[in-house]
Parts: C-alpha cells; sequence; structure tokens
C-alpha cells in the first residue's frame, strides 16, 4: 500500500464522520417536529423559551409565540457532539456561537404569522419558532 493510498483512506474515513455526524441528527429533527404540535398543544409561555441543542437537534423542535410579540429564546448546547455549535436564523441575519453548557439568549420579534426558522451553522439541524 503506498503512502498516498493511506492517506486517501484516511481522508475517506473522516468524511465519513463527518457527513454521519450532521446527518443523523437531521432526520432526528424531522420526526421531532411531526411529533412536537399535536392537537390541543399547550398555551404559548410570555417568559422566556428555553431551547436545549445536542447531538440529535433542538428539544423542543418547534416552540410558539405571540404574533408581533418580542420573543425571547435561551439556547444551551449540552454535547460536544454534532453540529449545533453555531445558530443560525437565516430570515433574521443572526448567527451566533454556542459554547458548551452555557445560556445564549436571542432575541427576536415574531411575524403576523408563520414561523421563523432556526439551523444550525451547516443548515442540518432545524428548529422553528411557529406563530400561535
Ligand atoms: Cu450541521
Amino acid at each position: 500500500m503506498s503512502r498516498f493510498t493511506v492517506i486517501g483512506l484516511f481522508g475517506l474515513f473522516g468524511l465519513i464522520l463527518a457527513t454521519s455526524a450532521c446527518e443523523k441528527p437531521a432526520s432526528a429533527v424531522a420526526k421531532a417536529q411531526t411529533l412536537a404540535s399535536p392537537p390541543g398543544a399547550p398555551a404559548p409561555s410570555t417568559g422566556p423559551i428555553a431551547v436545549r441543542v445536542d447531538a440529535s437537534g433542538y428539544h423542543p423542535a418547534s416552540v410558539h409565540a405571540p404574533a408581533g410579540k418580542p420573543v425571547r429564546l435561551v439556547f444551551t448546547r449540552t454535547s460536544d457532539e454534532g453540529c449545533g455549535q453555531q445558530l443560525v436564523f437565516p430570515t433574521l441575519g443572526i448567527r451566533k456561537d454556542l459554547p458548551l453548557n452555557q445560556a445564549v439568549a436571542v432575541d427576536l420579534t415574531m411575524p403576523a404569522s408563520g414561523s421563523v426558522a432556526f439551523t444550525c451553522g451547516m443548515n442540518m439541524l432545524r428548529g422553528s419558532v411557529v406563530v400561535q
């Protein structure tokens, strides 16, 4: 086996690791989102909304807030696995680092209808704040 073959194999292995670390959480989040909004969901909280970030995504992946009102989300990343180190609100131009086990507040104003999406730095973990 040549030196280049060995380097190539390690590179491929690293790529597979990086890819699988991002893809698994995304499918888990998609599953969680369909379960997150059952009929008769609880009323929105008026205080800050806590969202935990781990290897499988955002918990909860879908939160609710009143239309047209300011809302504060507090994100805490509790796992070094996965790719939740960065938090992005694409439509608001917000990009924040999430240090491990440190609460990071994000203030935003809800639109009149619809939802505001948030993702990891690579748009693989996904969540949303839905107008209620
Ligand atoms: Cu990612």
